[in-house]
């Protein structure tokens, strides 16, 4: 048949469902009686007359009082129409003087379609351009009542949430899986004005002072002549910044740790990085540090599995955010603060508070949870909601308050004026993601893109005019506290408290929390970076930094890059580990894991019954197969040919399926090395790949052949059951640690 008439059948049985679904109780439908349903971007409702203006709203319907989340109507009535409402019987061809005749300026609708695709892209954000996010619930504990006035942090109040996920460096379309630095911004929608808490996976910042951000940045970013390389900090003129700033050494030693490449979204922690000030009823103030803690716990991925990732599937730690939360796998986080006491000397421990390059460890001011944070749905519009979504750190509810951390007071100005570039103008906040959810009655008028029609005549106070309308409120009617906190009488100058000069104890403290393995890890990454770097001198200068932290950690850099081992240039500092700090040696649960399993063709009852045991641990079965369809009645997901084991978390061999046609050659085919191809060679490569990452393996019945044929039977973290089921339990049990850790030769050393 001609191409012509199947497109003609599928769009026959599109525009039956259509009809079908026009029953008259759809709104705006012909014969339906109802009128359309509102424009759906119209933010509020309008002002009552001024005389009335006791209690204007311009507030953002929620999907509890419409029934209808906000963003879920972009569209009204089933006919296609121009953006003035005109239906439309074509829109694949222009209108032409003669179907070989040029093409017509009347074309109203031709100009409009290309002149709107023309202008779909807008600035992409200068940092963290490339992001996940997703909406959810932060229910309080109620815990926190006494340090702060918050509303939302009172006992079960429930808060919508947005939250978006992302990389620093990379533009929009980048990899997700590149050693960075994760940001972690979440919007809480509270019935007291809207509160942004915009961190990063890291707990610490390059630099001290927000007047460097410009710089670091630059030199983060792909070189200037080239645009090369793509997300990543493996150049020059990072490595020069940094080995120059030494304060930026601590942010640096955490990236070149497994925190630089999480397993995933939900297995990072995340932390407001700044010190903030609480402020309760009574007008007492309190300092503190946010947590965010995963309940799937802190794991990563090797840097073998993200390089690999990064070609294989870019989007992978988007896919697991949305994958997780369609599998009903909610990603969940605890909120924890630390609390210290507001003294006029804002230390604790000997720790400046003000210092944003310095941590507080857990053990010596315990993270005290108060509340639980669950993603629930992912975005209806992508461009819509994750890209139009504006954080600031200006965004504060009554009861929470800054402090004097610099580079804290250099944000607050950053992120209100970059939205006027990338969301071209000031009333970004009338984008629907961006609406608080409690009642704005602003005297903000006019401007790009203006959506709010408002009423009344007298945006100033006092006035006459609109009844006095809108009211300063008081304590009584819950007011922002600007916490009258002493400012000393100083000199006006460009000058850092000395504390800020230790660059040091706390990269020390760092490496010294880390496991053998970890260690291992922060090598390697040093020696490949400094690897991908041309300048001799910059290596060396990064081998200076690194000898003022840990003289091992410095050689074993050194020797990997074929250069001089440099002594200390300073003492090095005395400092107690942090465990907290490390992610190895805790057991997780393992919810909403990926297990891969490899089928063949005879064993259909076996592995419905092991996909239901997997859902029912509340983790995810992937079925590999050598073809797709089904086996019995279980659908394959993945064929040989589309499988990678980076995919999953633990993999289970489940029958011995014989080598497709089209099969990679394996290293068996090699001239003299024999061809025992009785295993296909894909097979084998993401057995060895997921050892190699140290994954739990399972196998039973003919897949122990497998796994023999794989070289890894017997070795630790590999399962030979007698069912799947409880070769299933073993893997589970073993995922608890996430990686058998044994594995890796720097484990044991
Ligand atoms: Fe920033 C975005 C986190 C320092 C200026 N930043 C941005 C985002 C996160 C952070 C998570 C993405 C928000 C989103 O998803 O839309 N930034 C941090 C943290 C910092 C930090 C944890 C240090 C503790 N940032 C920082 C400084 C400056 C900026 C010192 C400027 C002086 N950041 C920006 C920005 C961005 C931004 C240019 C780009 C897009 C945006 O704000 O909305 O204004």
């Amino acid at each position: 048949r001609k191409p012509v008439e199947v497109v003609k059948d599928v769009v026959e049985a599109a525009a039956a469902k259509v009809t079908d679904a026009l029953s008259p109780d759809v709104p705006g439908a012909p014969g339906s009686g109802t009128p359309s349903l509102a424009e759906p971007t119209t933010p509020h409702d309008p002002l009552p007359p001024k005389k009335e203006q006791g209690t204007p709203e311009t507030r953002t319907p929620t999907g509890a009082e419409t029934g209808v989340p906000p963003t879920a109507k972009g569209q009204q009535g089933a006919y296609l129409t121009t953006a003035q409402g005109a239906r439309l019987r074509d829109t694949d061809h222009s209108l032409k003087a003669g179907a070989r005749g040029p093409v017509l300026l009347q074309d109203h609708h031709f100009r409009e379609k290309i002149m709107h695709f023309d202008h779909e892209r807008i600035p992409e954000r200068v940092v963290h351009a490339r992001g996940a996010g997703a909406h959810g619930v932060f229910t309080s504990y109620g815990t926190a009542e006494g340090l702060t006035r918050a509303g939302f942090l009172k006992k079960n109040v429930e808060t919508p949430v947005f939250v978006r996920f992302s990389t620093v460096l990379g533009s929009r379309g980048s990899a997700d899986t590149v050693r960075d630095t994760r940001g972690f911004a979440t919007k809480f929608y509270t019935e007291e004005g809207t509160f942004d808490l915009v961190g990063n996976n890291i707990p610490v910042f390059f630099i001290q002072d927000a007047i460097k951000f410009p710089d670091v940045i630059h030199a983060g970013k792909p070189h200037p002549d080239r645009e090369i390389p793509q997300a990543q900090s493996a150049h020059d003129t990072f490595w020069d910044f940094v080995s120059l700033h030494t304060e930026a050494q601590h942010h640096t030693i955490w990236n070149m740790s497994d925190r630089g490449i999480p397993r995933s979204y939900r297995t990072m922690e995340g932390f407001g990085v700044h010190t903030f000030r609480l402020v309760n009823d009574a007008g007492e103030t309190v300092l503190v540090k946010f947590h965010w803690k995963p309940k799937l716990g802190v794991h990563s991925l090797t840097w073998e599995e993200a390089q690999l990732l990064s070609g294989l599937d870019p989007d992978f730690h988007r896919r697991d955010l949305y994958d997780a939360i369609e599998s009903g796998a909610f990603p969940e986080w605890e909120l924890g603060l630390q609390v210290f006491p507001d003294t006029p000397e804002e230390t604790f421990a000997g720790v400046d508070l003000l210092d944003p390059t310095k941590i507080v460890p857990e053990e010596l001011a315990e993270v005290q949870p108060v509340g639980r944070l669950v993603l629930n749905r992912t975005p209806t519009n992508f461009f819509a909601e994750v890209e139009q979504v504006a954080f600031h750190l200006g965004h504060l509810p009554p009861g929470i308050d800054v402090t004097n951390d610099p580079l804290l007071q250099g944000r607050l100005f950053s992120y209100l004026d970059t939205q006027l570039t990338r969301l071209a103008g000031p009333n970004f906040h009338q984008i629907p993601v961006n609406r608080p959810h409690a009642p704005v009655n602003d005297m903000l008028r006019d401007g790009f893109h203006q959506q709010a029609v408002h009423a009344g005549v007298a945006p100033y106070r006092p006035n006459s005019l609109d009844g006095g309308n809108p009211f300063p409120a008081g304590d009584a009617e819950n007011a922002f506290v600007d916490v009258p906190v002493r400012v000393a009488e100083a000199p006006k100058i460009r000058q850092n408290p000395a504390s800020f000069d230790d660059h040091y104890s706390q990269v020390r403290l760092f490496w010294q929390s880390m496991t053998p393995v970890e260690k291992d890890h922060i090598i390697r990454a040093y020696t490949f970076e400094l690897g991908k770097v041309y300048e001799q001198a910059i290596k060396e200068r990064q081998l200076q930094c690194l000898a003022n932290v840990d003289p091992i950690l410095c050689a074993q850099v050194a020797t990997g890059l074929g250069l001089p081992v440099p002594e200390p240039t300073q003492p090095l500092a005395e400092v107690a580990a942090s465990p907290a700090l490390s992610q190895v040696g805790h057991v997780w649960p393992p919810d909403g894991r990926m297990i891969g399993i490899v089928v063949g063709d005879d064993d259909a009852d076996g592995v419905t019954a092991l996909r239901e045991a997997v859902f029912a641990a509340g983790m995810v079965p992937l079925i590999i197969a050598p073809h797709g369809g089904t086996i019995g009645t279980v659908t394959v997901q993945r064929t040989f040919a589309t499988a990678r084991s980076v995919e999953f978390d633990a993999l289970l061999v489940a029958a011995a399926p014989p080598p497709a046609p089209d099969a990679l050659p394996s290293r068996d085919d090699k001239a003299g090395a024999g061809t025992d191809r009785s295993v296909d060679p894909r097979v084998l490569m993401m057995i060895d790949e997921a050892w190699r990452h140290a994954k739990a393996i399972g196998a039973w019945g003919d897949g122990a052949a497998v796994l023999q044929r794989a070289g890894v039977a017997g070795t630790p973290g590999v399962v030979a059951g007698e069912s799947g089921a409880d070769t299933f339990a073993a893997v589970q049990e073993l995922l608890g640690s996430h990686r058998v850790w044994q594995r890796f030769p720097a484990s044991v050393a």
